[in-house]
């Protein structure tokens, strides 16, 4: 199986985040987001680093329209920042905020390039989690509102609508491990912050599909990956169906089924959390979506022993710890795992079937070493590139209906708790001068997709 097997009209594009490239914190109303605020918990984040400036995407804007236009990509997915938008997280639009956002679907659409909004890539009002935060189930209420303001706004030109980002990392990085904004380590408030997640997900859905002017495709993005079992032994078996359930599953059959899964709720009984779900809530989660955008970057082997061959913590609880599978890493040790995203891709094929896909995000960071001109040979990101392209061409030659391939990303930027360590570009970003100097990956990106369109 080869990337030229994959289909016409397949998509070809690159990916970013509002907070991760704008800058421009104080510009136009913005108020501060949650990370805004984790970006000043000393040792939050690697070296001190902040979005203050990060790309400084904020006033560059039509130059990066422009660069995406000489990669010859068809597809931009960007998100919008909600304390733009909406200074208050509830209250009318702020015009200066989503001017911003009307001006590069404006830019965008003059060179060709379709624009893909995603509503929330985890910059809530700071105002937001100080009256609760995700776990509060207002926040659902406030979301679907300042979607419909964006919506408003763009709906006479943008096709393609995201709700939420990996909504997994909102309510487990954010709430429960403390590794993302807000920082809390509250276990009971990160199930609560899933479920409410998700209602945001379904009310805005409901709302824009009511209001939608024309065929508009409406999804959700989250990020997965294969849980392989360390072995037959039931007990590993056990460990990745956990891994997999609140990775996965806990997002998905709600969304596709209207029902959260059996077994995640069990789990999380005997961790004695409940997630509070009131009457009418699944039938409003499960709105039917267009399109399923699936993020991936590695997988991993779980078991359900710890080094010392036990199977339960101090509390009783099932282990369920990952070890390695033994393969090369990228700059963030995630093991490099190709033949995961083919077998998630199948295993959504099967468990979802009928479900169009599309691959909003995929990439790699690695420890890019820049000539005298700024240039970089990222071989090791092509040949990650080529192997999960790969990857994707063969889980469509096995069934999978994938529509398109959004890289991750089209510039270094802030790497959220890494700060600018880690470099996920095809564009390198000198962020003393602001320079971009496309790697070869970008190159290799755009050689491919042209070949592809003119076969
Ligand atoms: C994406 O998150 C983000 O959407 C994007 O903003 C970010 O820049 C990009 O990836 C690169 O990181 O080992 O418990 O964390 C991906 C976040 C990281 C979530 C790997 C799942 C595996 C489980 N993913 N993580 S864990």
């Amino acid at each position: 199986m080869d990337i030229s097997s994959l289909p016409d009209g397949f998509r070809w594009g690159v990916a970013t985040s509002a907070y991760q490239i704008e800058g421009a914190v104080d510009a136009d109303g913005r108020t501060p987001s949650i990370w805004d605020t984790f970006c000043k918990v000393p040792g939050a984040i690697d070296n001190g680093d902040t979005g203050d400036v990060a790309c400084d995407h904020y006033r560059r804007m039509p130059s990066d329209v422009a660069l995406i236009k000489e990669l010859g990509l068809d597809t931009y997915r960007f998100s919008v920042a909600w304390p733009r938008v909406q200074p208050h997280g509830k209250g009318p639009v702020n015009p200066a905020g989503i001017g911003f956002y009307d001006r590069l679907v404006d830019e965008l659409l003059a060179h060709d390039i379709d624009p893909w909004v995603t509503l929330y890539h985890w910059d809530l009002p700071q105002e937001l989690e100080d009256a609760g935060g995700w776990p509060l189930r207002d926040t659902a209420y406030r979301f679907a509102d300042y979607a419909m303001l964006v919506f408003d706004a763009l709906s006479d030109r943008v096709d393609t609508w995201t709700t939420l980002n990996e909504p997994w990392c909102s309510a487990m990085l954010g709430y429960a491990y403390g590794a993302h904004a807000p920082g809390r380590r509250e276990y009971p408030a990160a199930i609560a912050a899933v479920h409410h997640l998700l209602l945001g997900h379904g009310l805005a859905t409901l709302r824009m599909r009511e209001a939608a002017p024309r065929k508009i495709d409406i999804g959700i993005t989250i990020n997965a990956a294969t849980a392989y079992p360390a072995s037959d032994d039931p007990v590993d078996i056990e460990a990745a169906r956990r891994a997999d359930g609140m990775g996965r599953r806990l997002y998905l059959d709600p969304i596709e089924f209207g029902r959260y899964p059996a077994d995640v709720i069990a789990d999380l009984a005997l961790e004695g959390v409940e997630l509070p779900v009131l009457q009418g809530d699944l039938a409003v989660i499960s709105t039917p979506i267009d399109v399923l955008g699936i993020n991936y970057y590695f997988s991993q082997k779980f078991t359900g022993y710890t080094e010392d061959g036990r199977t339960t913590d101090d509390a009783g609880l099932p282990i369920t710890r990952t070890i390695p599978l033994g393969k090369p890493c990228t700059a963030m040790n995630w093991e490099i795992v190709p033949e995961g995203f083919t077998d998630l891709l199948l295993t959504i094929t099967r468990e979802y079937p009928g479900l169009p896909l599309v691959i909003t995000e995929n990439g790699s960071a690695f420890h890019d070493v820049p000539d005298d001109h700024g240039y970089v040979n990222d071989q090791d990101r092509i040949a990650y590139f080529t192997t999960h392209l790969t990857a994707v061409a063969t889980a469509i030659a096995q069934g999978a209906d994938i529509r398109g391939y959004l890289a991750w990303s089209l510039l270094d930027n802030f790497e959220w708790s890494y700060g600018y360590t880690k470099r996920f570009g095809l564009i390198r970003v000198d962020y003393e001068t602001q320079a971009r100097i496309p790697k070869a990956s970008a190159l290799y990106l755009r050689d491919l997709a042209q070949r592809q369109r003119g076969r």
